[in-house]
Parts: C-alpha cells; sequence; structure tokens
C-alpha cells in the first residue's frame, strides 16, 4: 500500500563517529483477508529491542496517564494485596509502580537489558525475557495481564496472545493499549510507521486476532491524546458481554481504516512531506534558526522521509539522559538536553514530540511569550506562536 524506501531503525540512535547507519525497506500492506495494515519485512527482534532508549517516565503525561491506569483497572478487579499484576513489555517499570503505590505485587517481562534495570534499581521485579509460552511455563496465573504499546511490536501475534490466554486466569482481564490505526491514517501521522511497529491495529482486526486466542474483546476506552490516538482494550477468557462502546468504535472505524482510507492516506502523505520540507527551507532562507523539539523514535522517521537535515535543524532537545549526545540515525541531527537547548534557542522549534503537543507548549510558554515559534507537522504543517 504505502511504500516509504529504506530508513534506518527509529530508536537506534548514533554515537558520534558511528559509521554503523544501516536502512531498511519500511513498506505497509493491508491484508484483504483481516484487513490488519502492517509491515513483511521484518528486522530480527533482537536488533531493537535488547537496548532500548524509549523511557516511559520521560513525560508527565504518560506518568499521569499511567498513574490513572493503576487506579482504574485495580478498581474494576477489585484487587487486592494478594492479587499479582503481569506487565509484558514494562519498560521502566511506570506502571507497575503505579500498582504498588497501591500495595498490588506486580511483576514485569522486559527484553531490555538496560531498560529492565532501571525498572529493578526502583525496585519493580523484572525478567529480562520475551513473553512466550515457555516463560508462561514459569509464571503464576494472574487476574490481570496489561500489555501496553507492545501488541503493535510483537511478530509473531497468535504466540503472544495465546501466551496472554495460558497465563490469564479465567476470570482474569487482559489490559492493553495499542495506537489506533484511525488516528494514524487520519492525522496523518506516517512517522508512528517505523520497523518496530509491525501491526497497525483496527478493531476489526484486533477482535480476530483476541478471538482466534480464545480472548473477547469486552470492553474499549479511547485516548485522543494519548500517542496521538490510543485504544485500550479490555479482553476476557470466560465473558462475552460486550459493551455498547465497542460497537460504536468499530462503526466509526468502519471507513476510517478501510482498503481506501489506506490508499488516501499513502498518496497524501508524499505531498505532506514535501509541504513540511518547503516550509521549514523558506523560514532557513529568512534567516531563521530551526530545531527540534524531542527526539521520539518518530523523529527518525519524519526526518529522513521528509528530507529535513542538519542543513535544516541545528540539534534536537530531549530531556532523555540516555538519548543526549548521540545523533538521530539517517540525518545526523544531535541530541542535547533542554538545558543547553536553552541556551542556544532557535526562532523555530519543529514539534518532533507532537504527541506532547499540550504538555510542551504549556512548559514553553516562556520562549513563545519572547517570540518563539512552533511548526507542528500533523494533520497538515502549521505554525503556532504565542
Ligand atoms: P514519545 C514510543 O515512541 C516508543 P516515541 C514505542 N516504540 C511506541 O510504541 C510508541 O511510543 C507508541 C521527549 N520529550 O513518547 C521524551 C521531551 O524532550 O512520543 C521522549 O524522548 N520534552 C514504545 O519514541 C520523546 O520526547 C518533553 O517535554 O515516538 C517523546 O517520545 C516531553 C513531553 C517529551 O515516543
Amino acid at each position: 500500500m504505502f511504500d516509504m524506501g529504506s530508513l534506518p531503525l527509529a530508536n537506534r540512535l548514533l554515537t558520534l563517529g558511528s559509521t554503523a547507519d544501516s536502512a531498511y525497506p519500511l513498506v505497509l500492506y493491508y491484508c484483504h483477508n483481516c484487513a490488519l495494515i502492517q509491515l513483511a519485512d521484518l528486522v530480527p527482534r533482537n536488533e531493537m529491542f535488547t537496548d532500548y532508549v524509549y523511557l516511559t517516565s520521560a513525560s508527565k503525561t504518560m506518568m499521569e496517564h499511567f498513574d490513572r491506569y493503576a487506579e482504574t483497572t485495580a478498581q474494576r478487579l477489585d484487587l487486592t494485596t494478594k492479587d499479582i499484576v503481569l506487565d509484558v513489555g514494562s519498560n521502566d517499570g511506570t506502571l507497575l509502580t503505579a500498582f504498588q503505590r497501591r500495595g498490588i505485587r506486580v511483576l514485569g517481562i522486559e527484553p531490555a537489558r538496560n531498560v529492565a534495570s532501571i525498572a529493578e534499581a526502583g525496585g519493580v521485579p523484572t525478567l529480562t525475557e520475551y513473553f512466550d509460552l515457555k516463560l508462561a511455563k514459569r509464571l503464576e496465573k494472574v487476574r490481570l495481564l496489561t500489555a501496553n504499546n507492545i501488541m503493535s511490536h510483537v511478530g509473531n501475534l497468535r504466540d503472544f496472545l495465546a501466551t496472554a490466554h495460558e497465563v490469564l486466569r479465567p476470570d482474569g482481564l487482559f489490559v492493553f493499549e495499542v495506537p489506533w490505526v484511525a488516528d494514524v491514517l487520519r492525522n496523518n501521522s506516517f512517522d508512528m510507521i517505523y520497523h518496530e511497529h509491525l501491526s497497525y491495529f483496527g478493531l476489526k482486526p484486533l477482535a480476530r486476532a483476541l478471538g482466534e486466542a480464545g480472548l473477547f474483546l469486552v470492553d474499549l476506552e479511547y485516548y485522543p491524546s494519548i500517542h496521538g490516538g490510543t485504544l485500550r482494550g479490555f479482553a476476557s477468557r470466560s465473558s462475552k458481554e460486550q459493551s455498547s462502546v465497542v460497537r460504536e468504535m468499530s462503526a466509526r472505524e468502519e471507513k476510517e481504516a478501510d482498503f481506501w482510507a489506506m490508499k488516501d492516506f499513502s498518496e497524501r502523505v508524499p505531498k505532506l512531506a514535501h509541504h513540511l520540507r518547503d516550509m521549514l527551507l523558506g523560514l532557513k532562507k529568512e534567516g531563521k534558526r530551526v530545531a527540534g523539539y524531542g527526539a521520539p523514535a518518530k523523529a527518525t522517521i519524519l526526518l529522513n522521509y521528509c528530507g529535513i537535515g542538519r542543513d535544516i535543524l541545528d540539534y534536537a532537545s530531549d530531556t532523555t539522559p540516555l538519548k543526549q549526545g548521540k545523533l538521530i540515525p539517517g540525518v545526523g541531527v544531535p541530541i542535547v538536553s533542554p538545558q543547553t537547548a536553552q541556551k542556544n534557542p532557535p526562532d523555530y522549534y519543529l514539534l518532533l514530540a507532537w504527541n506532547f503537543r499540550g504538555e510542551i507548549l504549556a512548559k514553553e510558554e516562556g520562549f513563545l511569550r519572547k517570540g518563539g515559534r512552533f511548526v507542528i507537522p500533523f494533520p497538515e504543517p502549521t505554525i503556532v506562536d504565542s
């Protein structure tokens, strides 16, 4: 459906002087059988997930989101100190810490060693492994299994969901979050497409995949401002009572994530990419200084696909210490700390972490008041001032 060419791995940031800057094909396919939009060229998972740079705790928005998540799911299942919550792809333990604060026992599963050790250091027991049937045999059965922004990353979805079924008690719930493909398409956010994300879920393929594993999608919540639009699904082994939200959202999605929506998207995106680059080149011609705000995984795709390099961006500022001092692959834009950026502020920030628009614009009120501006890339490139 959409061939983006060969692009670097989004989170494989380069160290200064590094020459290992490789690119892999990034092509989206649409399955006429199950309607799943997906990648077919797979990069071995150990190349992407052994050492990871993304930390869930890097934004206030996500910390608050996962704190509320723990509160509402603990209430929904009436979890007590006897329960244990199992979180797959537990990252730095942000969600599990929120359960621990409520007196609930936890276990994280996180294949990235460096990130798992941050969680362990924060008191979150974590297994540095992939979630599969072999591991499931060693695990206690749970009433709550969570996996947030993980299912999109999974190469063998059938195995993953069979494992979820295996570790879940019959009265338990599998709760997960995935970016909603309808939002990616509507918002033109092509930078959500990268090698780590193998599946781009709509409700139809999601419910079908769960169903094949004996899990039934009983409820949904929608978070429009999390990662540009996130679905939180609740799947059960025993109940088949579906909330009306699932039907309402499925109806809403009907035309928004089908073959034609995908086709329109693939025609709009190259134009948008040109438009964004021209807009930034125009600013450069006027003598303006431009930098990136945030160095999310998405930035690698946005910058490489649009051809926005060091000729346009002086640097990208990011709060994550693991990213600072490194370069965005392909384009070689250096990542600096917000403190370094503040000493040398640009005239315009290209908002690469556009999903945190609210949090960032509020935080950068001073920059805006002094005449600084933001270029927001989606749904159409727009300039925002104070
Ligand atoms: P953020 C992540 O993608 C990773 P990314 C993952 N692959 C996934 O699936 C998706 O989420 C859904 C920085 N920042 O959350 C912190 C600032 O510098 O958009 C982060 O590096 N200043 C699992 O990497 C980055 O921006 C700020 O004020 O695209 C945001 O990364 C704030 C708020 C953030 O995820």
